[in-house]
């Protein structure tokens, strides 16, 4: 089988491309090793940014996220039993963000790409991504328990942190650049409505605590733990004491979550990984595949996101002017953002959570610097600006 565009990975990243690709008249296929239900209730990212989300409408892809998403205007950042609002319009001229779970996207995406896109096989294991360097590059993949070559014009790797993809550009060229945290974060969805407006972001002693949602009736919550931890060692009570404890203001004592069944539970650990280049031949990587950041700042599924967006810009421009010269600025135009990215996130993560080793002359540093954020319209414009999403390309 030939196409001009093989997709490794059925993630935000793949079908955000193939559905973009798909409405410039450029054919792909998209091979996802996962099978469908496993990747739609993955439970993920919960943010999307300004330009996600007019790219999902620019899609054809936002009806449902328009119906059920969240637009919130604003982030609440608690700290020193204080706590304080984030405007977002008025630090940034009108830039807001959405609530909309990257489960619901990939659903979206998913619905729309089985109805009228090119193939989306599933249960479509890639071995290898070969040829980067010529021509036509092939995807070697197993599907149905067969071995499987598919002939490429291009491939884009969009298989995450764990694929594959990212081996084709070889060790003599690639550079991946990391970090790793001290911490985790232990995750909860549950059925109980958020007692809160809008996401709140804790720093606290005992450690960060983040708020979110996914409906008027579904909490979606986080707390700092150490890593390895087991999410056994946590039953519901204690993690519900614990985010109290964290999110306890003086001006509102009483103030509590409001607490239901734990439908999910999960330790993620936090981590930022950038590869160099995103690109090598007629290989790129996207997403995932080629950079991590913490999930403090919201980043992840939005850098995914832009780098498709940039990455089917200039597919497309190659398509109807036969011209290379987007394609070859694809890996600087998408790392400049992806640097931006990472920064934002590490600035956000290192600000909140609470080193286990750090002093206490770190502690009053960080809290000098939420002080900061939430006092100068300077230093909250900056905050404002990357939580909402800094222009793509
Ligand atoms: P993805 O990892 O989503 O998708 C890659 C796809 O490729 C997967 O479906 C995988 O099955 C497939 N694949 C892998 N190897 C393959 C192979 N060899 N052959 C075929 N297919 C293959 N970001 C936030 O902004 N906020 C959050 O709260 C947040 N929470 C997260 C929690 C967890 C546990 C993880 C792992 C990430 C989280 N992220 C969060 C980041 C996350 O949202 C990613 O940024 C986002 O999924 C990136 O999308 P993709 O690049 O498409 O990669
Ligand atoms: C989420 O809703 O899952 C979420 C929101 C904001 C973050 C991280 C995760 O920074």
């Amino acid at each position: 089988m030939h196409t001009t565009v093989g997709i490794v990975g059925g993630g935000p990243a793949g079908l955000l491309l193939a559905r973009l690709l798909r409405n410039a008249g450029i054919d792909s296929v998209t091979l996802e090793s996962r099978d469908r239900a496993y990747v739609e209730q993955r439970q993920r990212a919960g943010i999307l940014e300004q330009g996600t989300v007019d790219a999902l409408r620019a899609a054809g892809a936002a009806e449902r996220m328009d119906r059920e998403g969240m637009v919130h205007h604003g982030i609440e950042l608690r700290f020193d039993r204080g706590l304080h609002r984030v405007d977002f319009p008025a630090l940034t001229g009108g830039r807001s963000v959405m609530v909309y779970a990257q489960t619901e996207v990939v659903k979206d995406l998913i619905a729309l790409q089985l109805a009228d896109g090119g193939p989306l096989l599933f249960g479509a294991q890639v071995r290898s991504v070969e040829g980067a360097d010529g021509d036509r590059p092939v995807i070697r993949y197993v599907h149905e328990g067969r071995e499987q070559t598919l002939t490429c014009d291009y491939v884009v790797g969009c298989d995450g942190f764990h694929g594959v993809a990212r081996n084709a550009v070889p060790e003599s060229v690639r550079t991946t650049y990391e970090r790793t945290y001290p911490y985790s974060w232990l995750g909860i969805l549950a059925e109980a409505p958020p007692v809160y407006d809008e996401l709140i972001y804790a720093h606290s002693t005992r450690g960060f605590a983040l708020a979110s949602m996914r409906s008027p009736a579904v909490s979606r919550l986080y707390l700092q733990v150490p890593n390895h931890t087991d999410p056994a060692d946590w039953p519901d009570e204690r993690i519900w004491d614990e985010l109290d404890a964290r999110f306890a203001v003086d001006a509102d004592p009483g103030w509590k979550l409001e607490r239901g069944p734990v439908s999910a539970k999960a330790v993620l650990p936090m981590r930022s990984s950038v590869t160099e280049p995103m690109r090598y031949g007629r290989v790129f990587l996207a997403g995932d595949a080629a950079h991590i950041v913490p999930p403090t700042g919201a980043k992840g599924l939005n850098l995914a996101a832009s780098d498709v967006i940039v990455l089917a810009r200039a597919l497309i421009h190659e398509h109807n002017t036969g011209s290379a010269e987007l394609l070859d600025a694809y890996s600087d135009t998408c790392l400049r953002r992806v640097w931006r990215a990472e920064h934002f996130s590490y600035f956000m993560t290192t600000t909140l959570h609470t080193d286990p080793a750090q002093s206490p002359f770190d502690t009053r540093l960080q809290l000098s610097q939420l002080t900061r954020l939430t006092s100068s319209a300077h230093a909250a414009a900056e905050l404002a600006e990357n939580y909402t999403g800094l222009p793509i390309g």
